[in-house]
């Protein structure tokens, strides 16, 4: 870490100067953390650059190609390598992109199906609005996404294509995963089969092994962000609350004054109850059959600690094996048919959570199986003596999955392949609510007044390189093209 540097006395001569040249005048703090993540970035870019023709020389000895062909490979890998950059410097806007239809509304904003217009290829695209973002102190967990979205190489996690900014808003550019996700299924289904139960539980311990190898704690695993691709396999989706432990990934670095400050959605105790939805308050309290007030707690700021494990809610310290816990309650809440925590409030929900030693009960009625009950409470019980605190193998050996291929279950074929029949089908997904849906141009306005008037307030380096592009995006993207004689623009 370099120090702080300091102004000198005649820089406000300078100062002036660059005033008059139109140079934007920085603080030492924003200086400090431009440069310290810049360079971060360019060894970042150079190590994966190298990573890149360590691999192909690899594949290359593998295979015993030729001089001749080898040599035509590393010019290929150069070329590659410099469309690449510039890619990366081309600016890409939202104008790039046609809506077709919303897919969900959150807190900050709301992911939409859309189509890239050159080449034509569908995407689910993340809109954060930066004003909400930073107000909520936020920052630094959108940092910490974009970064395991963009790390995370592999079939578990839904894959980022860009992220790029405006001037109001940030865009995560996703896979399009058309077949919803398992709180819908939970929804629809009320109890899940026990062999359909591990083969989702199976898929999860997988998913979460595969991001904590990568450095990155989920901390909000939850049947909402998990979804279920076309072939009936999961995806993990939304780390809005994820860390990976890197000093951008900490909310101090993005206070103007360097100070720390309170950041987490999951602060339940504290918080105002206005910032939850209104259907929270209005509609019974009847989980399964009222899916819209439990996607209404999913979307408010404070979210549902339903699944949030008991240290990560005390603030304790906590390691990876918080997200063992949340496997424990989905699998509950998928064989019992309700989470194990369940209460009409987040803050009395929470109480059960801290409180779990007193409150967790297997109702008797439920008939599971011993292996499945066994798990739970492995699961369920403190940080320290959990299933996983030495690793995923030890979840993953568990009795409960005895009859499971783990190495080999994301090629197998699903228990449940969802209906999927167009490529811009969104029947799989919740129709959003139309109160919910911008209204664009009105709010739009609001929103750019608002952001006017706390301007010099916000953080300037808050989305400092956000930008983001996938190094192979071009070739064999998994979302075929929308058949242009369909009714699908909406
Ligand atoms: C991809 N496909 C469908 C829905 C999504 C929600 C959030 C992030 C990615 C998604």
């Amino acid at each position: 870490m370099s120090p702080i540097p300091e102004r000198r006395p005649e820089a406000r001569e300078q100062d002036q100067l660059r005033r008059d040249t139109k140079v934007r005048n920085y603080s030492p703090q924003a200086f400090k953390f431009f440069m310290e993540q810049h360079v971060e970035n360019v060894l970042k870019s150079h190590d994966q650059r190298l990573h890149r023709r360590y691999q192909l020389e690899n594949e290359m000895t593998k295979v015993g190609l030729s001089e001749e062909a080898a040599t035509q490979m590393r010019r290929m890998l150069h070329q590659k390598e410099s469309n690449y950059i510039r890619l990366k410097r081309a600016k890409m806007d939202k104008l790039m992109f046609d809506k077709i239809t919303t897919l969900g509304v959150g807190a900050f904003g709301e992911v939409t199906l859309v189509c890239k217009r050159d080449p034509k290829t569908l995407y689910a695209m993340k809109t954060l609005r930066k004003n909400d973002v930073i107000k909520r102190n936020q920052v630094a967990h959108v940092k910490a996404e974009r970064d395991i979205l963009a790390e995370a190489d592999n079939e578990w996690v839904v894959k980022l294509y860009y992220s790029f900014q405006d001037r109001d808003n940030l865009y995560f550019v996703m896979d399009y995963v058309p077949g919803g996700d398992l709180m819908g299924l939970l929804i629809k289904l009320e109890i899940l089969e026990e062999s359909l139960a591990r083969f989702y539980i199976a898929e999860l311990v997988l998913a979460i092994e595969s991001v904590h190898k990568i450095g990155f704690i989920h901390r909000d695993i939850k049947p909402d962000n998990i979804l279920i691709d076309r072939d009936g396999h999961i995806k993990l989706t939304y780390f809005g609350l994820c860390t990976g432990f890197r000093w951008t990934h900490n909310s101090k670095y993005y206070q103007k004054d360097g100070s720390h400050a309170r950041q987490d959605s999951i602060e339940v105790s504290s918080c105002n109850l206005d910032e939850h939805c209104r259907c929270e308050i209005l509609k019974p309290l009847e989980r399964r059959r009222n899916r819209e007030r439990q996607r209404c707690l999913a979307h408010s700021l404070v979210g549902t600690p339903n699944y949030i494990a008991p240290e990560v809610l005390l603030r304790q310290g906590y390691s990876s094996v918080c997200d063992w816990w949340s496997v424990g309650v989905i699998l509950f809440e998928m064989l019992v048919g309700h989470p194990p925590f369940y209460a009409h409030t987040p803050i009395e929900t929470q109480q059960k959570v801290i409180n779990w030693k007193s409150t967790l009960k297997i109702p008797s009625e439920s008939k599971l199986s011993q292996d499945s009950k066994d798990l739970i409470l492995r699961l369920l019980c403190g940080a320290e003596e959990r299933l996983g605190v030495s690793g995923a193998s030890e979840v993953k050996n568990h009795k409960f999955f005895a009859s499971i291929n783990m190495d080999g279950l994301r090629k197998q074929i699903a228990p449940f392949v969802p209906k999927i029949r167009y490529a811009t089908d969104t029947s799989n997904f919740d129709p959003v609510d139309p109160d919910k849906l911008r209204n664009s141009d009105s709010e739009d306005l609001m929103r750019r007044l608002d952001s006017k008037m706390e301007n010099g307030k916000h953080p300037e380096h808050a989305f400092f390189e956000f930008t983001f592009r996938r190094f192979f995006d071009d070739a064999g993207h998994p979302c075929p093209l929308p058949d242009p004689n369909s009714p699908v623009y909406v």
